[in-house]
């Protein structure tokens, strides 16, 4: 045990040695105060902006506004670009006019460039510009003194920018006691130039003398934190800008962070922080960085929504204000009545310490425009592989290849459905990533064999830190062919992780990611089967003996860019390469399946995230909830939490409530490094029972997740909801963390507190109807429900007016009930209607999209009768399963039900009525899925 704990760092030795309890060592990472760029922003006081817009520099193109900005004290220009994009986005980018060196743009994140709308001005006076932006009725004032933008839809006031005056553009110098830097970005093959000559920008104009310069304040020019100097050679580059959103006063969004879904206010402390970090044992509500960063943040309120997303891959704070703060309902309550009280006002400021600003303003107007025209610019959810959506076991870590096989027959003896298990670093050869253990896993490809015989799969885990030893071939041909990030001072980057001495590949070069994708062929990640798929952890990345447990911000990637400008988005790219590896290895034909811990916008690309490594404790469950639903609200479907909690043991009672919970997460993945955690047969035979059941609910219900999985994948609308963005105008459900909605069609409260008799369940919808999903009791909305609870009790609701289609027979795995038939469950509303779908592929492969070899049914009951027909024409595979059972909630005993086919045939059907539930049994309709059908009940 010692000489294994020995290469962990201290604090995990530790703490697992003698049960320490767990806390953040915050000290590790930086507070505002702490971050140069965010002090020296955090000072500037609202309402004295500098920055005047040259109105009479304008250039109109045919879809972009281009105007100056001049900084009255420095007297330095800035470029300003606005476009009005098609699909009701606004766009709006701020860069240097004559920067010293390129400034960083992030690219690889926008799927292209946005089709922008044509733009046209519409009124001018002598302070003020009027621009319309497309057909949307959206118009942009711009101020000229000082600058000041006004987002209007037709005559309502959407958004301001700058308003409060927080415009900082920290323009590039040159430091007066020193040369300039040497190997500035944008040379030595740079994949971006530097930025185009904007409106009226000509060498000429170009300041004759260097504009005066502030006087410096200490750590502008170089950075100490604990023991680490960063020797920042361009000096201070940072940029910030304010944004007031008239009306709103919930906002969500900018994930990650262990916090409640609504944002809180930040005045009085930290702002939110943007920055990937390995954070050892992270505390719950606390605005802190974590492993992943999407800069996207939404605001709702009645009948509005919109989202600002802010494109910069440097380290960004994220400063929330609002009017209301600190007022209590009642306060807020007696403004109302008097008539008097503002009218809320939510403030958010962006700082990130360097590139340039670069925003789109998504204008909604309803939640799921807001996520679908952020999909449209970062890309959906990849389709997941349907085995992915199943139950993930894991531990850290499994030890050999007869665990692995006494983990699997421990599944198949206590019959509990399983798709894959996981492998850890140990199982590598000295952490040496794409090897096997000689001694512990001497034959992986007949283990995975096995596996893949029971319709199972695995998981290995391959991170981006690369051991330093001559004798390991990735090493020495990543080290030959330059591929490394390297130093400050042009060697290879190298620091402390799991194997020891490591350097870290520089996934941002393309050649890069190339030669990794290529290592995921079966011919070179030897032992390796289309039964393998891939984990990418510590991709932030994680230095153990770096700067906040990261890396040098002045390090040096491809291009000559300084880690500091795209430390955010280093994780997407270790992602991305990896999914295209394992895309490749099969000739292109088959979905991979790669689950990432660091991410950024566009990570949904590539697959599944998770939120790293949790607690096992009641807050620990509680906050998986906001923090899914938050990556989701971010495009970033396909979450999960570590079911169990993987730090510490749990309880049986908060392990069967967290199977319970994760069997209704996106991503279902026990996850700990203690045996009882990885066995759930360890469990007593009661609780084990529990575990059984929460999973053979989560199997069931796999087609409602992988038809909400093709939605998200072609709609951008998150699997995994906040009730608001289903139920938008009742304020009721916006600051809800406990309850969520799957899709439209099932609300879900999991029990997230020890000894629980009951739960509170909202249940939302004004004259809509809700059907309790086990015992088919009806409730009418809107209403907060008492559900009393058993340890056995997950409560789960169906929406009355769906029709959602479940697999019901137990299996081992989702490949085992890939053709079992179907059971409808058709939930009718208060008029007696109901409308649903489903959706079904071969589960795999990319034939859905480039063959149309997929099946899409749209089920609709209406006056007594129930139809199947295709919910889209181009679907052209067909499915032996087949309709089971067709169960209707909600109605009265009919005389009769009589199905007729597509050839016209009828066949009266035989069923059962519970008159105290209305709930009628149709029996073995026996139609095909695919086919088109109709059950009329007289
Ligand atoms: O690879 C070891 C662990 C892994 O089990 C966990 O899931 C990751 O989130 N990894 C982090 C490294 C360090 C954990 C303290």
């Amino acid at each position: 045990m010692a000489a294994a704990l020995g290469r962990w760092p201290l604090g995990l030795a530790l703490c697992c040695l003698l049960g320490a309890s767990l806390a953040v060592d915050r000290g590790n990472f930086k507070t505002c105060e702490q971050s140069g760029f965010c002090r020296r922003q955090r000072r500037i006081q609202p309402g004295n902006s500098p920055y005047r817009a040259l109105l009479e520099s304008l250039e109109l193109g045919p879809d972009v506004a281009r105007m100056r900005l001049v900084n009255e004290a420095t007297q330095v220009p800035l470029l300003l670009e606005l476009w009005g994009l098609s699909g009701n986005v606004t766009r709006l980018r701020i860069q240097e006019l004559n920067p010293l060196q390129p400034r960083y743009q992030v690219p690889d994140v926008l799927l292209g460039e946005p089709p922008a709308e044509r733009l046209e001005v519409t009124g001018r006076d002598e302070g003020t510009l009027e621009l319309a932006l497309g057909p949307g009725g959206h118009r942009l004032l711009v101020t000229e003194r000082p600058f000041r933008l006004d987002l209007l839809r037709h005559r309502e006031l959407l958004c301001s920018v700058n308003a409060r005056g927080l415009l900082v553009f920290e323009h590039q110098r040159r430091r007066r006691d020193s040369d300039p830097p040497k190997d500035p970005p944008g040379e030595e093959g740079a994949a971006q130039e530097g930025p185009e000559d904007g409106a009226g920008s000509t060498q000429s104009e170009k300041p004759a003398e260097p504009p005066a310069e502030p006087e410096e304040e200490p750590g502008a020019w170089e950075e100490t934190f604990k023991t680490h100097t960063d020797s920042k050679p361009y000096g201070p580059t940072s940029v910030g800008l304010d944004f007031s959103l008239p009306g709103f006063e919930h906002v969500y969004g900018i994930p990650e962070h262990a916090e409640s879904l609504r944002l809180r206010p930040t005045e009085g402390g930290d702002p939110y922080r943007l920055y990937n970090l390995d954070v050892f044992q992270y505390e719950v509500f606390t605005p802190m960085a974590l492993y992943g960063s999407v800069p996207l943040l939404l605001a709702h309120r009645p009948r509005l929504s919109l989202g600002l997303f802010w494109l910069n891959a440097a380290e960004t704070w994220v400063d929330i204000g609002s009017n209301t703060a600190g007022k209590t309902l009642f306060g807020k309550l007696l403004d109302y009545m008097q008539g008097g009280g503002e009218t809320p006002q939510t403030e958010v400021r962006w700082m990130s310490e360097s590139g340039v600003i670069d925003v789109f303003l998504l204008l909604g107007p309803g939640p799921a425009d807001v996520t679908a025209q952020y999909g449209r610019l970062t890309g959906t959810q990849a389709l997941p592989p349907l085995f992915s959506l199943g139950y993930h076991q894991s531990r850290w870590n499994y030890q050999d290849e007869a665990d692995v096989e006494a983990v699997e027959r421990g599944f198949e003896e206590h019959e509990l459905p399983l798709d894959v298990i996981w492998l850890d670093i140990e199982h590598a050869d000295g952490k040496r990533y794409f090897t096997w253990d000689p001694s512990k896993f001497p034959n992986p490809r007949g283990m995975l064999e096995r596996l893949a015989a029971r319709k199972r799969r695995m998981v290995s885990i391959v991170d981006p830190h690369i051991k330093v030893d001559g004798g390991y071939r990735v090493h020495s041909e990543l080290r030959a062919r330059g591929l490394y990030v390297k130093t400050k001072d042009g060697n290879d980057y190298e620091g402390w992780c799991w194997p020891g001495s490591s350097a870290y590949p520089d996934f941002t070069n393309p050649e890069m990611r190339e030669w990794w994708a290529n290592m995921f062929a079966y011919d070179q990640y030897e032992g390796s089967t289309e039964a393998l798929f891939t984990w990418n952890d510590m991709n932030e990345p994680s230095v153990f003996s770096g700067p906040e447990v990261t890396m040098h911000k002045d390090a040096r990637h491809f291009g000559g860019w300084e880690h500091r400008e795209l430390h955010n988005i280093y994780g997407l790219y270790v992602h991305k390469a990896t999914a295209e590896g394992q895309i490749r290895r099969s000739g292109g034909r088959l979905r991979p399946f790669v689950l990432s811990r660091a991410f950024f916008a566009g990570s949904q690309r590539y697959g599944a995230v998770w939120t790293g490594d949790n607690t096992a404790d009641w807050e620990h469950l509680r906050i998986s909830i906001p923090m899914c639903l938050s990556f989701g609200l971010a495009g970033l479907a396909f979450c999960g939490a570590d079911v169990g909690g993987f730090f510490q043991n749990p309880g049986p009672e908060l392990q069967v409530r967290w199977y319970q919970a994760g069997a209704f997460q996106p991503f279902f993945r026990a996850r700990t490094w203690t045996r009882r955690g990885a066995s759930p047969w360890l469990l007593s035979p009661e609780h084990l029972a529990m575990v059984r059941a929460a999973l053979r609910r989560r199997y069931a219900l796999l087609p409602v997740w992988y038809t909400a999985f093709y939605r998200c994948h072609r709609q951008g609308i998150p699997v995994m909801r906040p009730l608001w963005m289903e139920f938008p105008d009742d304020p009721q459900t916006f600051a809800m963390d406990d309850q969520y909605l799957i899709d439209r069609v099932l609300l879900v409260h999991p029990v997230t507190e020890p000894d629980a008799l009951g739960v509170n369940v909202y249940l939302p919808g004004e004259g809509e109807v809700w059907y309790n999903d086990e015992t088919h009791e009806q409730h009418r909305a809107p209403q907060t429900l008492y559900v009393p609870v058993t340890l056995s009790t997950i409560p789960v609701f169906q929406r009355g007016g769906t029709v959602i289609p479940r697999q019901d027979r137990p299996r081992r795995s989702t490949e085992a009930m890939r053709n079992d038939p179907f059971t409808l469950y058709v939930a009718l509303s208060p008029q007696g209607t109901a409308q649903g779908d489903l959706y079904l592929d071969d589960g795999v492969s990319f034939d859905y999209a480039t063959k149309n070899a997929f099946l899409h049914r749209h089920f609709s009951f209406a006056n007594g009768t129930l139809t199947s027909s295709s919910a889209d024409p181009r679907g052209s595979m067909s499915s032996p399963a087949w309709l089971e059972r067709v169960v209707i909630l909600g109605v009265g005993r009919p005389d009769s039900a009589l199905l007729t086919t597509h050839d016209g045939s009828q066949t009266p059907l035989q069923f059962q009525h519970d008159p105290a539930r209305s709930v009628l049994t149709l029996r073995r309709p026996g139609v095909p899925i695919g086919a088109d059908w109709s059950i009329s009940l007289r």
